[in-house]
């Protein structure tokens, strides 16, 4: 999907705003100082330093849909490495962004009513005691997606880019609960990160998610202090986060300071509603849902991206096309994927690799020819190892915009 003239606008047009609004208070967020003499700055001259995405070291074609909390895209064509690249990976943030953090001073606690000896880890004694362990891992936002639902729901409207499949480096969150003894009764784990509630409120959690015992004890849970070989960068949550692939990344606990092992599930920020929550049953569009209706998700749907080329193609009459992308599905593996020029009418099989390791995203490539000149689609398909594929059209609507695993378009020009 390229973004519109029309988009870009909107997006100065908010910057503006925003920048106007952070002059006005005379703060700059990213500099965490004040503009001393805001007052005196003339009208119509903007600081040097403003808030940017590149401040936070990213790609600069990266799509901002939010700047509080930061929330940042990236476009399908530039995911196309296999292992995501930092400044290409999607930003997801439910508060600010926490300042003055020091590895050296970090600690870990591990507590909660269903934890046999609650114990505080420096950062150091957990790298230290336990064995190191390198996935790579896809986390997608569960509302990867969300601006494709009709009646729209509110949120960011995430296209197709909050995904990300990194190599990340930690200790098994398993053998951390190992250590510190789990009683018969614990179901859950819980984590609080080190980011502020945007209201300022300090009693209060931006969000705080886990998971249910089976998948923090999974062997590919890691507990991770870097990314692609490098400190976890301070927006991905430097210096330690939780990385549960597969799973809606807001599980994924950034900043993490305290986790909890609990006997029920876990009843942190963002675990009611229709917080990363869909219907049991499918529901009309727009309607309202009881929340004991409402459940919990857990392993994400199939779905697949075209990184290569990007939409807007324009491909010479007789030559072939190289295609390629990237498919996951989940706590599942990717077990096809298929292409189509003819708006699903046939379908074609793509070469598809196996994953790196379990819980990562599979590449996948094909070589297309066109029959004539004029305009085409490449629709894209995954099917998961349980013979599950993903749909051409809009999945089940639900009140929060979830899990949208349409399959991935690009136009393409034959001339
Ligand atoms: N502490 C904390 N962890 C968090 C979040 C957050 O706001 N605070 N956002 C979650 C959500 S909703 C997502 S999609 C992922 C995004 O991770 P990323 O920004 O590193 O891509 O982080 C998750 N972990
Ligand atoms: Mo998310």
């Amino acid at each position: 999907m390229i973004f519109s003239r029309e988009n870009m606008e909107t997006m100065k047009n908010k910057r503006r705003d925003f920048i106007k609004k952070s002059i006005s208070g005379g703060l700059l967020a990213t500099f965490a100082t004040d503009i001393v003499f805001a007052d005196k700055l003339p009208q119509g001259i903007q600081p040097l330093i403003v808030e940017d995405p590149n401040l936070l070291g990213k790609h600069k074609d990266l799509v901002v849909l939010n700047e509080r909390p930061w929330n940042i895209e990236t476009p399908a064509h530039l995911l196309d490495d296999a292992i995501t690249p930092l400044d290409k990976m999607f930003v997801r943030n439910n508060g600010t962004i926490p300042e003055n953090v020091e590895a050296k001073n970090w600690t870990l606690t591990i507590e909660g009513e269903s934890v046999k000896a609650p114990k505080t880890f420096t950062l150091d004694e957990l790298k230290k005691k336990f064995k190191h362990y390198t996935y790579q891992l896809q986390l997608e936002c569960a509302g990867n997606g969300r601006s494709g639902f009709s009646p729209q729901t509110a949120g960011n409207q995430w296209h197709e880019g909050a995904i990300s499949c990194a190599e990340w480096t930690g200790i098994r969150v398993k053998d951390l609960l190992q250590y510190v003894g789990l009683k018969e009764d614990a179901v859950y784990i819980g984590y609080y990160g080190k980011d502020k509630h945007l209201s300022g409120d300090t009693s209060k959690a931006p969000i705080s998610r886990g998971v249910p015992i089976t998948k923090a004890l999974e062997e590919e849970s890691l507990l991770a202090w870097q990314v692609n070989g490098q400190d976890i960068p301070l927006v991905h949550g430097f210096p330690l986060r939780l990385i549960f692939g597969g799973w809606p990344a807001s599980t994924s606990g950034k900043w993490v300071e305290k986790i909890v092992v609990r006997n029920k599930v876990h009843d942190g920020e963002k675990m009611d509603g229709t917080h990363y929550r869909v219907p049991a049953y499918p529901v009309e569009p727009g309607s309202k849902v009881a929340e004991a209706d409402m459940k919990i998700i857990e392993s994400m749907p199939v779905k697949s991206l075209i990184t290569y080329p990007r939409s807007g193609a324009i491909v010479e009459q007789g030559k072939t096309l190289p295609l390629r992308g990237h498919a996951w599905a989940g706590d599942l593996r990717v077990s096809a994927v298929h292409y189509s020029i003819d708006f699903g009418a046939t379908w074609q099989t793509t070469i598809l690799q196996a994953p790196k390791n379990r819980l990562a995203w599979q590449q996948w490539s094909a070589e297309v020819s066109f029959p004539s000149k004029g305009y085409y689609e490449i629709w894209v398909k995954a099917t998961d190892s349980k013979g599950v594929a993903q749909p051409m059209v809009i999945p089940a609507w639900n009140p929060a915009g979830y899990l949208n695993n349409a399959c991935h378009r690009i136009a393409v020009k034959i001339i």
